[in-house]
């Protein structure tokens, strides 16, 4: 892949891949290459056996201002139909390593749904997040509805979706909308902090752990409860279980190779 408004490193530290959204004039508006282009490097580095974790950012001023509105502003229904641009959003859902979003600046619409659709977020001190689609006479699209009150509760995201009002990310992360604010310095460091910490765990045990806790979003508890047992019993055929619990019991640094 030969990516033109992000910037792909797959080996950005020891099993961390990064990707920037690299569209700094716009604010990092979310057009449909943008879009086509995450949803290919998250495939690529999905299937990339040196990758653990995946980071997603944008820059100091904007994560995401939102999708394209340039793009948007003269297409009908149809239009937004044909060009199906919820395949992609799923395909970005789909992916089965962990996803730290590291935000600062704006991440506003399609901009908040993207890091919304990621599974931990680091935000700088100076970020704001918000879903602003109702001042241009629409609503979210891409989950904004759905995710958010989940997030932060069905009275925050009202007055979000409503107003189109913005939150701090002091707000955001009394809310629970995100794992910590940082200095704008380190907002990467901190989210690469991050990382490590999870690529230093079982490769297999993190995917499915990430998968059985998205079915408590998307299944009745006892269906997710089952589903979240095989993926348990799973783990037990793995090289990896063996590698940890032994450790343990030797008092030493398991070594997960993800086998
Ligand atoms: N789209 C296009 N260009 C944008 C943009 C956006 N969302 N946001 C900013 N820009 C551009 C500005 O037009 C400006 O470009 P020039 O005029 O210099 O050419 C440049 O970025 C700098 O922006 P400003 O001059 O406005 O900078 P300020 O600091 O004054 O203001 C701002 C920053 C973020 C408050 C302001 O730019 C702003 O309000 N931006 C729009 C925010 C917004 O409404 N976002 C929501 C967009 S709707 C879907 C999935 C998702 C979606 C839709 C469909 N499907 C799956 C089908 C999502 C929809 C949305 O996100």
């Amino acid at each position: 892949m030969n990516p033109e408004l992000i910037i792909v490193n797959p080996s950005y530290e020891e099993h961390i891949a990064l990707i920037q959204l690299n569209r700094p004039k716009e604010l990092n508006a979310l057009n449909l290459q943008v879009m086509g282009e995450i949803r290919d490097a998250l495939k690529m580095l999905d299937e990339d056996d040196n990758v653990r974790v995946i980071i997603i950012t944008g820059n100091e001023r904007a994560f995401a201002a939102g999708a394209d509105i340039k793009q948007m502003a003269g297409k009908g229904a149809i239009d937004m139909l044909k060009i199906d641009q919820f395949s992609t959003w799923d395909q970005i859902r789909k992916t089965k390593k962990p996803i730290i979003a590291a935000v600062s600046g704006f991440a506003l619409g399609g901009g908040c749904e993207l890091v919304m659709t990621c599974d931990m977020v680091v935000a700088s001190e100076t970020a704001q997040f918000g879903q602003p689609e109702i001042k241009i006479g629409i609503m979210p699209g891409a989950g904004g509805t759905q995710r958010l009150p989940r997030a932060v509760g069905k009275t925050r995201a009202m007055e979000m979706v409503l107003t189109g009002n913005f939150i701090s990310a002091e707000e955001a992360l009394k809310y629970g909308l995100i794992n910590k604010v940082v200095p704008t310095e380190v907002y990467l460091t901190e989210a690469v902090r991050m990382a490590k910490d999870i690529a230093r765990q079982s490769p297999i045990a993190v995917q499915l752990a990430k998968e059985s806790v998205l079915k408590a979003y998307e299944m009745p508890l006892q269906e997710a409860l089952s589903f979240e047992r095989k993926n348990f019993y799973m783990l037990f055929a793995t090289e990896d279980q063996k590698e940890g619990m032994n450790a343990f019991v030797e008092k030493r640094n398991a070594s997960f190779k993800g086998q």
